[in-house]
């Protein structure tokens, strides 16, 4: 075969293997910010077959970007022993004790690497638009290419099916807002519903982060800022340790979950 063809069959043939062993989970992940990257690796770390499916061509959400594009973020020492275990570097934030800094472009590059290093399998450039939702039950994602989702195209997706969905969606709580207005589930909140995020309030955001970090339906989580809009917590802008220990409290949520 001429190298030209070989190179687009190795791709071709690699990929179709890649996914299709992966088209039957044990855990779907939506979106690859970081707090799902952490769940991915804990999930992968138990041997739980974990696939992430991340709408952008860069997994890491917003964690690249720092504070307003200065790529610098703050965590507290609470989040340490995570960021050690992906080898992240960090430095004591002189004068205020308890919060340290890093180098955002190292954290999402150590996050995506270290989930994926676990075991984890990231699906880049793909946009979870649907759930699969069989008789009651969250089943599975529907999926698409985003450049087709960004193209408007009239293109039908395909499928993945799960024991378990989280929602790492961020802000938006996507797979929440699909599960409440199109499986019409009646969520575990006050009102069945997604509260709503509200304004900046750091310590306030980073506390309830990792209270509202829960199974919201059977089979159905939410982790990082996705589970903060769910229960109507405060925004906290570029501390991202609860946003680590958000991930790894539901993997620890979710394999319990899977032994049921
Ligand atoms: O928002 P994001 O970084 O998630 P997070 O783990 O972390 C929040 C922090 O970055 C920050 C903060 C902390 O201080 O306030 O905002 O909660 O990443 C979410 C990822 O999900 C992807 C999106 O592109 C981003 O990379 N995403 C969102 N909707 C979909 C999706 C979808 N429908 N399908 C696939 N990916």
């Amino acid at each position: 075969m001429v190298i030209e063809n070989a190179i687009s069959a190795a791709i071709l043939k690699s990929w179709s293997e890649k996914f299709e062993r992966n088209l039957s989970v044990d855990v779907a992940i939506v979106g690859g910010g970081p707090s799902a990257l952490v769940a991915a690796k804990y999930l992968a770390d138990h041997h739980v077959k974990t696939a992430v499916f991340e709408r952008k061509l860069a997994p890491g959400g917003g964690t690249w970007g720092g504070g307003m594009l200065f790529n610098q973020v703050v965590v507290q020492s609470d989040a340490l022993p995570i960021l050690d275990e992906f080898g992240i570097r960090h430095e004591a934030v002189k004068g205020n004790e308890g919060y340290h800094t890093l180098d955002s472009v190292e954290m999402a590059s150590a996050l995506i690497y270290g989930a994926v290093h676990a075991g984890a399998m990231i699906f880049n450039s793909i946009s979870v638009e649907d759930l699969v939702f069989k008789e009651g039950k969250v089943s599975g994602l529907v999926i698409l290419w985003t450049p087709v989702e960004r193209l408007g195209m009239h293109v039908d997706p395909l499928t993945v099916i799960s024991k378990c969905v989280l929602d790492g969606t961020g802000h938006p709580s996507e797979i929440m807002h699909l599960a409440v207005d199109k499986a019409q589930i009646k969520l575990h909140t006050p009102t069945g519903g997604i509260l709503g995020e509200k304004p900046m309030w750091v310590d306030s955001g980073e506390a309830s982060t990792l209270e509202n970090t829960k199974e919201y339906y059977p089979g159905l989580f939410a982790c990082g800022m996705s589970a903060n809009n769910v229960m109507g917590g405060y925004r906290m802008g570029p501390i991202f340790g609860g946003m680590l220990m958000s991930g790894q409290k539901v993997a620890k949520q979710i394999l319990e979950s899977l032994k049921k």
